[in-house]
């Protein structure tokens, strides 16, 4: 009957569901929206994706009687899916901004990772959970790696450890998923954990009987090395979108009429790599520092159209800031960066915009919270915040040459200079600042990023592996994960970064427009011993 196929979703509005809407939709079911909270109460099947942070989603859910007929609902056992922050609002109280209560209908309160001891928070990436009962949704996911991105968890103690049907590892042992009867949850992302997560999910609207199977012995889950694939994106002398790719930034062909050079259609490459394996897709407007009317982003369709498809973390960059358009409309940083989420962008980055904002910090040493870093890390939470810098390097004699940060670097420059700074750059690397890379990292950090998009202008497009001396001066700067991008091109520079740095994800580009190699890459790894996803 159509009411065997319609799932009820309680989106209160806080962020992007679309990609949870987008996974069920593409599994075949349709999608009732709760109006009111009677429309928890008659559901067949309730799939709750929490998104933004505790205290508002609290508030919300108390003002419009939604809260008590969750409870009701999940009381009365009725089939109900809970994710990432839906699985949190399920305990007592919350740490987050807090004290702050929760719904209480499970022992225990939500706490942040402690990153005092050197663990990157947030914990952002393909982890391997141990299952610890059956759930009847779970069975085939222990050793497989789902997407996680949060900073505050829930340990399991003696009072909610019915409840719990697995841990992940992180620094230390915390509640990845619960199940009782026909409640589940989830810390981690099933819409975002490829063929995986959609098996999870798929498995919650079948609601099968659950049936007891033999579990496999469990292994010490690790966060593995991501690998992201990224697509520089612009508008080609057409006015059309296209992929493109530069050599350290320069997108032109040099023969035939100096065009932009195209490699294809952002969605179909997008839909390409996802197929290929990549864990995350990035894509990056490099013509961002142009100025587009809002409504017209031409980004916002890519996006939908990707994420009816790509069910990995889509992130997105280029033109977040404030700006006023032709007509003279004003917009937020944090207006542009909500319709990229809200079209299904999970993370958005910031380029130049970072930039100013860092300068600012350093020279008057105060938090305005008005930038677009400050804002939509705010609004958003940080984990939705990527900083991409672009730095150039700068060869000198002595550290004493410059005020920056210096490396000694491998491989001394054109004169013989051992020592080099990494200099920020906007505008697509037309314009150097007035600051180092890693300054800028320190700086971000404080003010709230969630990641680094550590890009190198010298050895972008090279194909010579990537700028080692620079992601060890960054990644070992900060406690928030960074992502060495630049350079890839060859499977052996993936191991040479994860080996030599403390780089949580690679990013490239060229090397996966030439096709196959992502899979390949993905099909070697163990060989070389890296650990991926
Ligand atoms: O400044 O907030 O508007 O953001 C602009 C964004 O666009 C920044 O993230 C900036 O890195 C990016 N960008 C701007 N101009 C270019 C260009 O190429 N002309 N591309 C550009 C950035 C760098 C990476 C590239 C890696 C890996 N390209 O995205 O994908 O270097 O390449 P490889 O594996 O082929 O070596 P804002």
């Amino acid at each position: 009957s159509s009411q065997d196929s319609t799932v009820t979703l309680l989106d209160y509005g806080a962020g992007n569901v679309r990609s949870v809407r987008n996974a069920i939709r593409y599994l075949g079911f349709d999608i009732k929206d709760v109006q009111k909270p009677e429309d928890i109460l008659s559901a067949n099947r309730l799939v709750f994706p929490g998104v933004g942070a505790f205290a508002a989603a609290m508030e919300v859910l108390n003002q419009n009687g939604m809260a008590d007929a969750l409870c009701m609902y999940i009381e009365k056992d009725r089939p109900f899916l809970g994710i990432c922050l839906g699985l949190q609002l399920l305990f007592e109280s919350s740490e987050e901004n807090g004290p702050v209560k929760g719904l209480g209908l499970i022992p225990g309160v939500v706490g942040r990772f402690d990153s005092s001891s050197g663990l990157r928070v947030p914990h952002i990436g393909w982890n391997t959970v141990q299952i610890t009962k059956d759930s009847g949704i779970l069975d085939d996911i222990e050793g497989q790696h789902v997407y996680f991105v949060h900073s505050y968890r829930v340990l399991p103690s003696d009072a909610n450890k019915d409840w719990i049907s697995s841990t992940c590892n992180y620094g230390e042992s915390f509640i990845s998923s619960i199940t009782r009867g026909n409640i589940h949850a989830v810390q981690f992302h099933p819409e975002k954990s490829g063929d995986v997560g959609l098996s999870i999910l798929r498995k919650f609207l079948n609601t099968s009987s659950s049936k007891t199977k033999k579990l496999a012995c469990g292994k010490a889950s690790k966060l593995a090395k991501r690998v992201i694939s990224c697509l520089d994106v612009r508008t080609n002398d057409k006015g059309d979108l296209v992929v493109t790719k530069g050599d350290q930034y320069d997108v032109r062909e040099h023969r035939d009429g100096d065009e932009v050079r195209n490699l294809g259609k952002p969605v179909e490459l997008a839909g390409q790599y996802y197929k290929d394996g990549a864990d995350e897709v990035s894509f990056l407007n490099i013509t961002g520092f142009r100025d587009f009317p809002l409504g017209d982003l031409p980004m916002l369709q890519v996006l939908r159209c990707t994420s009816e498809n790509v069910f990995v973390p889509l992130t997105v960059g280029g033109g977040i800031r404030d700006f006023t358009d032709g007509s003279g409309r004003h917009y937020s940083s944090l207006e542009v960066a909500s319709e990229y989420f809200r079209s299904g962008a999970d993370k958005i980055s910031i380029g130049s915009d970072a930039v100013l904002t860092a300068e600012e910090y350093l020279r008057t040493g105060v938090k305005t919270g008005k930038s677009s870093l400050e804002q939509i890390s705010r609004v958003y939470g940080n984990q939705a915040v990527v900083v991409s810098i672009d730095p150039r390097r700068m060869y000198v004699r002595s550290p004493d040459d410059v005020e920056f940060k210096t490396v000694k670097v491998t491989t001394p420059g054109p004169f013989g200079e051992e020592y080099a700074w990494y200099q920020c750059t906007v505008s697509g690397g037309r314009e150097g600042r007035p600051i180092g890379a890693y300054e800028l990292a320190k700086a971000v950090e404080e003010l709230g990023a969630g990641e680094i998009l550590l890009n190198c202008i010298d050895c972008d497009g090279q194909g010579q592996g990537f700028d080692i001396d620079l992601i060890k001066l960054i990644s070992e700067a900060v406690t928030i994960p960074v992502i060495a991008s630049s350079g890839a091109g060859a499977v052996e520079h993936f191991s040479e970064v994860f080996k030599k740095t403390s780089a949580s994800a690679a990013l490239a580009a060229g090397i996966f427009h030439r096709k196959e190699t992502l899979s390949k890459l993905k099909q070697e790894a163990v060989q070389i011993n890296l650990e991926l996803v």
